[in-house]
């Protein structure tokens, strides 16, 4: 290229300038030195702008309300309070890969259909009987059930009901856009089509077996709901065998039947039990975690902080931050993740009981 001659040529040395003058030189280059940051970029834990954070029910429930008054749901497309990390105001983050929300929906109201490439799960704290629809099939919402839209499937939802529903929402919002890939398609009519009838997603993939020659389309789950009192009857089983884990009471985690994986890629969902008067031992984990009260009541301690637990509140523990729960009565809890993710990159890792040299 004959244009190098044309290049600016670096100053003759002057060993009067300092290494300041050094890095004011290459700004201008776009380059800037190494050695000033990289003991902030490669830490020798994780280090997170995520804090711990409890929102309590029954402080946050009559806002929630009051926001029906404030805008319907059609006109705001998704009438949703972001449960924001206060370690990082603006940012739409629960934890800095995650996106949580709560999000409304009033009797005869319908949040209108479309699809994005966020993978999202709806964890339902209230209500009985209101719907999503996801690609065509209609799952019905009540306490307790998680249902999944994978990235891309169409989704709306609808009340009708006489009563309100809330759900805890969580998408991967903070990954999608970390990779730069968002899109979304609204679709022609408030609510698609009923095309498939309600538990026919269940009956193919949701006893044990699949399709024949089925060929997965996505890394998602193609079982989208994971009702209540399905996942409660199994805990209620399991827990007459009285296997306690020092650290997660009795955990389990809701799975993609087709692989055994997490049930979306980016997002791992789970559900514990710990028996009354259960104390757990420290645990921590590089999966920064949002837990969702479905029953019961206890305390979370995570780091030196205690919080009180009660049905349906929301609490967020960062990466690498121990937390030990104990149950005050019979403790359910939901938590979701990006465990799965983390796993798949080869970064996950955890640390169970008490860190050496802490006492
Ligand atoms: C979304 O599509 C829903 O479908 C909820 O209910 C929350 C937050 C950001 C972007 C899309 C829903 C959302 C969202």
């Amino acid at each position: 290229m004959a244009a190098t001659t044309d290049q600016p040529t670096a100053p003759p040395r002057d060993h009067n300038r300092t290494r300041e003058d050094f890095y004011g030189d290459i700004a201008p280059l776009n380059m800037t030195p190494l050695w000033e940051v990289m003991s902030s970029l490669i830490t020798p834990e994780p280090v997170s702008r995520v804090k711990p954070c409890l929102w309590r029910y029954d402080e946050v429930r009559p806002w929630l309300l009051r926001s029906g008054d404030v805008i319907s749901a059609k006109e705001a497309e998704r009438r949703v309070l972001i449960l924001e990390n206060p370690g990082m105001p603006g940012e739409s983050k629960i934890t800095n890969s995650l996106y949580a929300g709560l999000q409304l929906i009033l009797p005869g109201e319908v949040a209108p259909s479309h699809r994005h490439a966020q993978s999202a799960l709806r964890f339902i704290v209230e209500g009985e009987g209101a719907y999503t629809a996801v690609d065509g099939e209609r799952a019905s919402m009540s306490r307790g059930d998680l249902i999944l839209t994978p990235s891309w499937t169409w989704h709306d939802h609808g009340n009708e009901t006489e009563e309100p529903t809330v759900w805890l929402d969580g998408l991967d919002i903070p990954i999608v856009q970390a990779f730069e890939t968002s899109f979304v398609e609204r679709y022609p009519e408030d609510s698609q089509p009923v095309s498939r009838p309600s538990g026919d997603s269940a009956a193919r993939f949701g006893h044990n077996m699949r399709p024949f020659g089925y060929v997965a389309a996505s890394g998602a789950s193609p079982v989208f709901s994971y009702p209540y009192a399905d996942y409660r009857e199994a805990l209620e089983q399991m827990r007459a065998r009285d296997e306690w884990d020092v650290c997660d009471g009795l955990k389990m985690e809701f799975i993609n039947p087709i692989d055994g994986g997490p049930v979306m890629p980016t997002i791992s969902c789970f559900v514990q039990l710990l028996p009354k008067g259960f104390a757990t031992d420290p645990y921590r984990s590089t999966a920064a975690s949002v837990y969702s009260v479905v029953d019961g009541e206890g305390e979370a301690v995570i780091g030196e902080q205690a919080y009180d637990l009660h049905e349906r509140d929301v609490i967020v523990v960062p990466s690498w931050v121990p937390v030990r729960f104990s149950a005050g009565d019979d403790l359910v809890l939901f938590s979701f993740s990006d465990r799965g993710i983390q796993q798949k990159l080869g970064l996950w890792r955890e640390q169970r009981g008490h860190s050496p040299g802490s006492g």
